[in-house]
């Protein structure tokens, strides 16, 4: 990486724990994703990115801020983006993925909250992620209990907004939505000083809608057998695709879907055509969590889906581009982002759905349910998942764990018994 030191300084990081953090990611990188056989090329793209983690896209936030603009940070897939670019502020995943946050996340919060909380406030609190200094207002949502204290923890160290999402689908929700979503938009009007218009939202949703395009065009790959990209390299740019500048993504990642449609033409894949193939569904990944997908397909496993809030609940739905004046665009974002199917819903069957669906269209042989340690949402809708899922074919396998490696030994053991089962049937 560049040297950056002054900018992190500037930004009043803390440089000899944050080296410590620098240390440490090239080692699990290589280790992970380099060392994996048969990428694609344009891979190389995600692969600067990563090296470049604290460096290239800070700078450009940065650069952004000098002349003025707003950067805001957030932390689920409900939050509408689309108000933030149409008012000329940039969105930033904020979402923790690394264990070395959480036991700064753990001076204020109870042990047994998610790590993914965890490790979000103690990103902020221990000051070695640029992308927490750099936010100048956080954008938080009542989804879980968890989240829900966090926030009024952060907003003691930083401004933070907070959406009120319902948790029903029925039909008023989408008006209550709505009137979330209005809010927002005069919140970030009146923060950024720039009014929001219905051309500046109506370009606004193109830009994101053509983002989630282009992770459609990339997970549609992954349908194919043999698998033209690893489930880890997948993930991946999923991750970066809540960081990165939008309209860079698309084109890039549209770059390497040119690339990977050329391999399925000529039935070249990562893994052989026989891999057992598996759809991880439950808690999100934030980036650098690579767990299970490293485990699962270092142990002869293709991950070929994933039905996670980093994987197909991000960008599945598109928002209708039609309307044209701003309480039209309002409430086609409120019934996009109500699409989505997240346990914090009740009740959630169209979650239960999704994953009947998606393991058709991938043809999956076994399904992971995965759950964050603490996530008493995705746990308890465990329940109802296998149990519809016990009437199927599909063998499942639920894995509870944390950012932690202490457990990856046991847990390869179960993934291969699990892989063995698959492959005897
Ligand atoms: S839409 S999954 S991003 S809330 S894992 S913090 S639920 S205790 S991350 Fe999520 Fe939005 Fe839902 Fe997706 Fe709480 Fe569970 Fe932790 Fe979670």
């Amino acid at each position: 990486m560049a040297d950056y030191r002054q900018m992190w300084a500037d930004l009043g990081m803390n440089l000899e724990r944050h080296d410590l953090l620098c240390d440490a990611l090239p080692d699990a990188y290589t280790e992970t994703y380099l060392s994996q056989k048969n990428r694609a090329a344009n891979m190389d793209y995600y692969d600067f990115v990563v090296a470049e983690i604290h460096g290239v896209r800070p700078a450009e936030l940065l650069a952004h801020k000098q002349q003025g603009g707003k950067v805001f940070g957030t932390f689920c897939v409900y939050v509408p983006d689309e108000v933030i670019f149409a008012a000329g502020a940039i969105a930033t995943g904020l979402c923790g993925g690394s264990q070395f946050w959480v036991p700064a996340g753990e001076t204020v919060l109870p042990a047994n909250t998610c790590p993914l909380i965890k490790a979000s406030v103690g990103a902020r609190l221990d000051r070695t992620c640029p992308f927490f200094r750099l936010a100048d207002m956080f954008i938080g949502e009542t989804t879980c209990d968890g989240k829900k204290k966090a926030w009024e923890i952060l907003a003691e160290d930083v401004p933070i907004h907070v959406i009120d999402l319902p948790q029903t689908k029925q039909t008023y929700a989408v008006e209550h939505f709505s009137a979330e979503i209005r809010r927002l938009c005069r919140l970030v009007a009146e923060f950024t000083g720039n009014e929001i218009t219905p051309e500046s939202l109506g370009e606004s949703i193109k830009l994101l809608n053509c983002k989630r395009r282009a992770l459609q065009r990339l997970y549609a790959a992954r349908k194919a057998r043999p698998v033209p990209i690893s489930g880890k390299d997948a993930l991946l740019i999923t991750q970066i695709a809540f960081y990165d500048d939008p309209a860079r993504f698309s084109q890039m990642t549209d770059k390497l879907c040119t690339e990977l449609e050329d391999r399925i033409t000529r039935q070249e894949g990562v893994f052989p055509a026989t891999a057992p193939r598996i759809m991880i569904t439950g808690t999100p990944m934030a980036i650098p969590n690579w767990k299970i997908h490293d485990i699962l397909e270092t142990s002869g496993a293709a991950v070929v889906v994933e039905e996670l809030c980093t994987g197909t609940r991000y960008f599945e739905h598109l928002t209708d581009e039609t309307a044209t004046t701003l309480e039209g665009q309002i409430k086609a974002l409120a019934e996009r982002y109500l699409k989505t199917n997240c346990a914090c819903f009740t009740p959630n069957q169209g979650r239960i759905e999704d994953i009947f669906r998606l393991a058709r269209e991938y043809r999956v042989d076994g399904i992971v349910d995965l759950n964050l340690q603490f996530c008493g949402l995705y746990a308890t809708e465990g329940y109802l998942v296998r149990k519809a899922l016990s009437g199927s074919q599909i063998p499942v396998l639920h894995i509870e764990t944390d950012y932690s490696t202490q457990d990856t030994e046991q847990i390869r053991t179960r993934v291969q018994a699990f892989l063995e089962m698959i492959s005897s049937r």
